[in-house]
């Protein structure tokens, strides 16, 4: 078979394939989808144009010695994506993916991404229907089902959980109970526990294990939670010879519970705290860092009934982390994670997981954070694995194996979509 029958033949499967978005930082439109007035689900040019990525680069090109950090912050959100959509969008070429990414969603929305200022498109956005328009971008973007990163040490998502039991309630949405301060602030976590009524103490005195046990169960059904999550720094270890209380958390609270519901944990490992890099960034402050994969191969030895969703930030981590996958069932790798979600390292992560992986992985996730970011996202994703599937199957064509379309439609199935939900029945 020719490579461009090959070629078209994923690309239609590709298309095809609804995806389910394992890891996104998007809320059902409860959460409210007025930013300004504290909603959570972003969405619409404003937020496009500052999405964290985009400032991160507007400081390359106008430095805090010009734009002081907090004059910037103190701007007004439509001030700010101004400044951003001048110097990165007219006065430069938009040609980082993150610049790119905002291009691709004004285009396939039917926009003209050749504006040079933002008003046009305000007017656009500003006569959607936030919830008609989560199904309309689902459906640009292809994607059944929007999983949440829900922040339970937030006070003001927590407030809402808490309001309203059912504002996670949305047939398009699952809810994440995320958790990292259980490990990145350990005594500030158990402070907040006890203010909760989880009497927790850093010490593990009293009915500690008890309490943060009963804790995680109670906001793992209060969400639905489909797993728990955490971002870990690149000094993540376990065991941790340092770090007794972190042990005795993982090993007599997180575990147990999760095996009992039958959960991942999902850990994300390698982002250095914005705290120790630039914390007037914001969002954007965090760095990477080499991680250490052994400790995850640690966990998946120590707890074989548990089981684990992995994504590490650190380009050099991903060899190793495909070989500790290769070991362990329990271990599900998923997506390129943040600094990696561009297309030449997507490309180089993806052969290699199909070369060490087969078809038994998640490639990608979104991290989408404004909602709109779907669309492009998806899309940018859906070209590599569409170029990158096609010489995987070339290769076994060659030698006379014969692809059909409905085995790449079944593959791409498993990448897409399958790979996750089986694992989450595991
Ligand atoms: O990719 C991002 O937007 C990061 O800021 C983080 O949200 C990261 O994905 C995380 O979930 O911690
Ligand atoms: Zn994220």
């Amino acid at each position: 078979m020719d490579r461009q029958t090959l070629f078209t033949q994923v690309q239609t499967a590709l298309d095809q394939q609804p995806i389910t978005d394992l890891h996104t930082h998007c809320y059902t439109p409860k959460f409210g989808a007025s930013p300004n007035a504290g909603g959570l689900l972003l969405w619409g040019v404003d937020e496009l144009v500052t999405y964290h990525y985009l400032v991160a680069e507007v400081y390359r090109i106008v430095p805090d010695t010009v734009l002081p950090y907090e004059k910037f912050w103190a701007m007004p959100k439509q001030a700010q994506a101004d400044h951003i959509w001048k110097h990165c969008f007219v006065e430069r070429s938009p040609i980082s993916e993150a610049g790119r990414g905002v291009l691709t969603t004004l285009a396939k929305l039917g926009l003209d991404p050749n504006e040079k200022d933002l008003s046009g498109y305000r007017k656009w956005f500003a006569q959607q229907d936030p919830d008609k328009y989560v199904d309309k971008v689902m459906e640009l973007a292809h994607v059944d089902q929007i999983t949440m990163t829900n922040e339970v040490f937030d006070d003001h998502e927590r407030g809402m959980w808490l309001k309203d039991k059912n504002v996670g309630v949305d047939s398009r949405f699952k809810a994440v109970l995320r958790i990292d301060k259980l490990l990145r602030a350990w005594p500030e976590a158990c402070a907040k526990l006890t203010e909760w009524g989880y009497d927790a103490r850093p010490d593990f005195s009293g009915d500690t294990e008890a309490n943060v046990r009963r804790f995680l169960e109670d906001w793992i059904d209060r969400m639905d939670a489909i797993y728990v999550a955490m971002s870990l720094p690149p000094e993540f270890r376990f065991p941790d010879p340092e770090n007794e209380a972190g042990n005795r958390f993982i090993r007599n609270c997180l575990m147990p519970v999760l095996r009992d519901r039958k959960l991942p944990w999902a850990m994300m490992i390698g982002s250095r705290n914005r705290v120790q890099v630039n914390p007037e960034l914001r969002d954007a402050g965090d760095m990477v860092g080499k991680s250490e994969v052994l400790s995850v191969v640690n966990l998946c030895r120590e707890f074989r009934q548990n089981k684990f969703l992995v994504t590490m930030l650190s380009r050099e981590n991903q060899h190793e982390l495909c070989v500790a996958a290769r070991k362990f069932g329990n271990m599900m790798l998923f997506g390129c994670w943040w600094f990696l979600n561009n297309p030449s390292i997507i490309e180089e992560m993806t052969r290699m997981r199909l070369e060490l992986l087969g078809t038994s992985f998640v490639p990608q996730h979104s991290d989408a954070r404004i909602l709109d970011q779907l669309i492009y996202k998806w899309d940018h994703t859906r070209k590599i694995l569409a170029k990158v599937l096609t010489d995987k199957y070339y290769d076994v064509a060659e030698i006379g194996y014969n692809v059909t379309p409905e085995q790449i439609k079944r593959d791409v199935a498993l990448l897409l979509r399958e790979n996750f939900r089986d694992f989450l029945k595991r």
